[in-house]
């Protein structure tokens, strides 16, 4: 008998000594009061302070795959809060605080390591532009520094800042509340803690309609495993959403592309933060096993496959080297990829729809890792109070109808 990768895998995670007793995949029930589509780390920490916060445990998290095999498990990690808006300053330093407690919270160590982001810059825009990023986040209470390269070099030894390369070094920006996370421990974390609350986690179980009543409210999702009735509905489905959102009758402004990333073999420790270069486009971290992390651009044509082109890799090891030649002959272990959906002003979209019971979380495009337990909360508070929370408002559906954009695309001249 053949068994696909997938099975292969979800048998090795079975083989875990987390499962099943901690992670049970149940059968669904006939009803529920709140059905969660996705078991990514937004869907599942939405079910979780939906039981913690506020006593709603009659929840199913129902996932087309297994838990965490989204993009929560296939992203680079990187953990920062540093974006222009106040809207944005609002939601991602939420979550950057969420994620100062979060091994605690959830008793489950999600290896949250504030190693800093440094963000080079290597024209007179990059450096206006971030000096702007730096102004902005401090009178936002948002820690971020502006640093000479002197001053790099000092904080990141192997940074080549000699001003005759290709992209020299002018400079650059540091968080230093920001950094990485461990992605599959986000994922089970919240399952584990979720589950001993009550809330089902089915897996192996597509969504493929969402029922309405005639008064146009939702009545439940039609799934792989049959018809199970919900209350409200909260749509967390990374990549996915604009054809969930369709079973509702709801078009979204969004578009879906498949972004890739790749790690080195693993070596002794030699990069002690992440780096971000949003000109040469290269973005690396060091694991805590040794791998190099290295997150690429998304492809330039809409997809909804879990893999992308080749030559995105291509150029983005291009740009690692250029940044530090030290690197060059390092040898590369896997790549993959993920399906991000991207809004028009890269902004994410949670709040209500315009269907009554049904709630939305998507859009968080390349960006959304570092908001999970940020988004994770603002999903929950939205469905509990069948309104949004104050950090959220700003992030509603209306805004691409009246106009009233956070245009982090423009703010930052890249998706990241
Ligand atoms: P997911 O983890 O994707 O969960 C959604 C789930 O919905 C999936 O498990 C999917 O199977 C399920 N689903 C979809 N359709 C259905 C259906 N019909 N029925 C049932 N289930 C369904 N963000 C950062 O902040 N920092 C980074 O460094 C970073 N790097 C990235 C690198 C890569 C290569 C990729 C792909 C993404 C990166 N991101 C990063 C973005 C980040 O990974 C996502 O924004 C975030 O993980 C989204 O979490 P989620 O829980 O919403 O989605
Ligand atoms: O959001 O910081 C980010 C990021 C980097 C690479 C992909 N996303």
């Amino acid at each position: 008998m053949k068994y696909s990768a997938r099975t292969l895998f979800s048998q090795a995670l079975k083989g875990h000594k987390n499962w099943p007793e901690q992670f049970p995949n149940k059968e669904p029930q006939k009803d529920y009061d709140v059905v969660i589509v996705g078991a990514g780390g937004h869907g599942l920490g939405a079910a979780y302070y939906l039981a913690k916060k506020y006593g709603i445990t009659n929840v199913a998290v129902v996932e087309k795959g297994w838990l965490g095999g989204g993009n929560t498990g296939r992203n680079t990690t990187i953990i920062r809060s540093n974006y222009l808006f106040d809207e944005s300053a609002g939601i991602y330093d939420h979550a950057v605080d969420l994620w100062d407690g979060l091994s605690q919270e959830l008793n489950y160590n999600v290896m949250f390591s504030k190693r800093g982001v440094l963000m080079l810059a290597h024209n007179v825009h990059d450096v206006q532009s971030f000096q702007r990023h730096v102004h902005a986040n401090r009178l936002n209470g948002v820690d971020n520094k502006w640093l000479t390269p002197e001053e790099c070099k000092k904080f990141l030894p192997i940074l080549d800042i000699s001003q005759d390369r290709r992209y020299p070094v002018m400079g650059g920006a540091l968080q230093m509340r920001a950094g990485t996370a461990r992605h599959d421990s986000v994922a089970w974390g919240y399952a584990r803690a979720a589950s001993a609350l009550g809330v089902d986690i089915i897996q192996n179980c597509m969504v493929t309609g969402i029922r309405r009543g005639k008064d146009g409210a939702v009545e439940g999702v039609e799934t792989q495993k049959g018809f199970i009735g919900a209350k409200k509905i909260g749509v967390s489905a990374a990549g996915n959403t604009s054809v969930v959102m369709d079973m509702a009758g709801l078009r979204f402004p969004l578009e879906s592309y498949p972004l890739q990333a790749l790690v080195s073999e693993p070596v002794k420790p030699v990069l002690n933060c992440v780096v971000m270069s949003n000109a040469v486009h290269a973005y690396i971290s060091q694991s805590d096993k040794g791998e190099l992390v290295i997150g690429a651009g998304t492809d330039q044509y809409t997809s909804y496959s879990q893999r992308g082109a080749l030559h995105i890799l291509e150029h983005t090891l291009m740009s690692i080297c250029e940044i530090f030649p030290i690197f060059k002959r390092q040898r590369m272990l896997r790549s993959w990829g993920g399906i991000v959906d991207v809004t028009p002003d890269r902004s994410p979209i949670v709040g209500k729809t315009p269907v009554p019971g049904l709630y939305v979380n998507c859009g968080w495009g390349t960006g959304g890792f570092k908001a999970t337990p940020g988004a994770a909360d603002m999903l929950a508070y939205t469905i509990a109070h069948d309104a949004p929370h104050k950090i959220n408002a700003p992030f509603n559906l209306d805004r691409f109808v009246g106009g009233r954009l956070i245009d982090e695309a423009a703010a930052a001249a890249v998706a990241h």
